[in-house]
């Protein structure tokens, strides 16, 4: 089963946003096996964003993302990671779509309010800067299979 790394960034925090956001995925039927409140250093802030070190808006990002705590979350499902993206809409304001997190709740670029891993390999790398093996915990669902 696939796992991704999600996180409700400070601008969600702020604004009151983790419960709604955490039920966009919940209502998917994902399962929700890790979640913290974390004020992230400026460290760890460049190593999740390390894919983009260098581009012009990196310094902005990394200080915005640690202007106040965030909600990391890990998440288990088929086709999550994907799937995930989708629910949270396009990173441009103006491209997100209704219907989307992004499309719904976010008006300005770059305060878009989540970030969600985009591949395999980043979702592994993301989840190793925040949580350890043991924080990741496994369960089944009782209700059916299929939902
Ligand atoms: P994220 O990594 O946060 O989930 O967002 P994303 O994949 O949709 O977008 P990505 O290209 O990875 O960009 C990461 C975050 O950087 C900010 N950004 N600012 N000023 C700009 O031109 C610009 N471009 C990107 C956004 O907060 C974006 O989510
Ligand atoms: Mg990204």
């Amino acid at each position: 089963m696939e796992r991704t790394f999600l996180m409700v960034k400070p601008d969600g925090v702020q604004r009151g946003l983790i419960g709604r956001i955490v039920s966009r995925f919940e209502d998917k039927g994902f399962k929700l096996v890790a979640g913290k409140f974390v004020q992230m250093t400026d460290e760890q802030a460049k190593r999740h964003y390390a894919e983009h070190e260098g581009k012009p808006f990196f310094d902005e990002l990394v200080s915005f993302i640690t202007s106040g705590p965030v909600f990391a979350m890990v998440w288990e499902g088929e086709d999550v990671i994907e799937l995930a993206r989708v629910i949270m809409g396009k990173t441009k304001v103006k491209e997100a779509l209704p219907g989307t997190i992004r499309g719904d709740f976010a008006a300005v670029t770059p305060h878009n309010l989540i970030h969600g891993a985009d591949s395999p390999e980043s979702a592994a790398r993301e989840l190793a800067n925040f949580f350890n093996e043991a924080e990741l915990v496994s369960y089944s669902k009782t209700i059916a299979a299929w939902t």
